[in-house]
């Protein structure tokens, strides 16, 4: 038998986001954003038309939520602040409910020992500010800043772990290259300059931050490994390493080194789209770099050299000119959401960080399995034995467990997710929890056999097989 165990005072829980989980109720003062809005427009884009509206009810059951986390062992948990909860138009007034809610939250998190991570940005820009650009926008960034600031003032006394932003690459990729956010564009120039925004506000927050709060700040990035079809193929590793340029070291290297890798910037300057900035912007996000770095593993990427350069629009650049996606045979895929597990990656992950980003502290903040269908796994008492969680749960935990060994410095793993929520464009067609939401019930909750595995998990901060 082998025994895994994880050092002392490891963070086990989940993390969500607040448009994803609360819901929008009558009389709660939130304003739009950019999911309210697109919904209402096109809601054929969302699975079995399901929109932002209801979600799973927490703004209603966050008391019982935080209990029910208690029975499913977390130590800590991550959400999100909406922005257009908390600021309804993004820049003016606060809400005072907003203010209230959070305050609550936060404080019967810590009554019962679970220790709060706060995120200030998921993917949901306030549609006020979208009307003007959004993240495109300069304006945007100081409306953002000012959002922190004021987040850390209401908040910061309880909260000792912030992060600035989740996935800050996938409204990239969604809003500005492959059509699954709003506002939908395919522009690389918009998408490049939204990148720098990004972090250029990341890097503001974390100044502000360091400046009055005395807890960590960081970020939480979707970590995708980049594998060449061939090692040993020199156009293939060249390749997968341009991939791995484009989707992650444009954010892990400004929040960790405080600069731009130079081959990204090689090709940006290229092709002729080196964002807007200021000598200024490039010392700010220089000297204001992250405490805690969050990493979200799902699935890795397989690229071999591009084969037909006949495919590149010259009207209409965009990262696959430079690349091909590999379709690796034989691997292992979860069906529902078509995504390739490969456990190993997040091993190679805490490596990468360990040798090659100064081991800075880290977690991993996101990791899981959604599944349709999953009434089909419940059993007599009404709980769904979710066998197939627990064991993705294990399969990458042995290889956490194995990094930390080696020496990365991993502080905890939080699953996605707590509740099953609302995936986006996704809706809840696949799902992730380990306690199940009855939407026809009005969001009733059920641990799953997963919830009571994890549960154990964390109190025995590991496992043995
Ligand atoms: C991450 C996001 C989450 C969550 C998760 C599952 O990228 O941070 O918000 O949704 O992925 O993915 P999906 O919802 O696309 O199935």
């Amino acid at each position: 038998m082998t025994t895994y165990t994880f050092p002392k005072d490891f963070f086990w829980g989940t993390a969500s986001s607040g448009p994803q989980t609360e819901g929008r109720f009558d009389g709660d003062g939130k304003g739009d954003n950019i999911w309210d809005y697109w919904f209402s427009k096109e809601p054929e884009r969302f699975f079995n038309q399901v929109g932002p509206d209801k979600t799973s009810y927490n703004y209603l059951r966050y008391k019982e939520d935080v209990e029910l986390m208690t029975k499913t062992g977390h130590n800590s948990f991550r959400t999100s602040i909406q922005w257009s909860r908390l600021i309804p138009d993004g820049v003016g007034e606060v809400n005072e409910k907003a203010v209230a809610f959070y305050n609550d939250y936060i404080d019967e998190l810590i009554a019962h020992g679970i220790t709060p991570f706060i995120n200030l940005y998921h993917f949901d820009m306030p549609m006020a500010l979208q009307e003007k650009g959004g993240w495109l926008n300069r304006e945007t960034v100081d409306a953002y800043v000012r959002y922190a600031k004021i987040c850390f003032d209401l908040f910061g006394d309880r909260v000792k772990y912030w992060f600035t932003h989740n996935e800050p690459i996938v409204p990239v990729e969604g809003g500005y290259l492959y059509d699954f956010h709003y506002p939908n564009e395919k522009n690389l120039k918009h998408a490049i300059q939204v990148v720098f925004n990004e972090a250029l506000a990341s890097s503001l927050a974390i100044k502000a931050y360091h400046e009055s709060q005395d807890g960590q700040i960081g970020i939480i990035l979707n970590l995708t490994p980049s594998y060449p079809r061939d090692e040993k193929n020199a156009e293939d590793v060249k390749a997968a390493r341009i991939a791995d340029a484009f989707f992650n070291r444009s954010f892990l290297d400004p929040a960790i080194k405080g600069e731009y890798p130079e081959d990204l910037i090689a090709i940006v300057k290229d092709l002729d789209m080196i964002p807007q900035h200021t000598p200024e912007d490039l010392k700010t996000i220089k000297d204001n770099t992250i405490d805690l770095l969050g990493i979200n593993y799902y699935q890795p990427r397989r690229i071999k050299a591009k084969e037909n350069p006949a495919d590149i629009d010259p009207n209409c650049p965009m990262p696959e000119d430079y690349f091909d996606y590999y379709d690796m045979p034989n691997k292992k895929m979860n069906p529902y959401r078509g995504w390739e597990i490969y456990e190993k990656g997040i091993y190679d992950i805490l490596i990468n960080v360990r040798d090659n980003y100064g081991n800075i502290p880290c977690y991993i903040s996101e990791n899981g399995m959604g599944v349709e269908g999953e009434e089909r796994y419940i059993n007599a008492n009404g709980q769904i034995k979710d066998d197939y969680r627990i064991d993705f749960i294990k399969d990458h935990l042995r290889y956490l467990h194995q990094a930390i060994q080696e020496g990365a410095n991993c502080l905890g793993y939080h699953l996605w997710t707590c509740m099953d929520n609302w995936s986006w464009t996704n809706a809840y067609k696949n799902r992730y929890g380990l306690i199940a939401v009855d939407l026809d019930k009005e969001g009733k909750r059920t641990i799953k056999k997963s919830g009571y595995f994890f549960k154990t998990l964390a109190e025995q901060n590991g496992f043995s097989d």
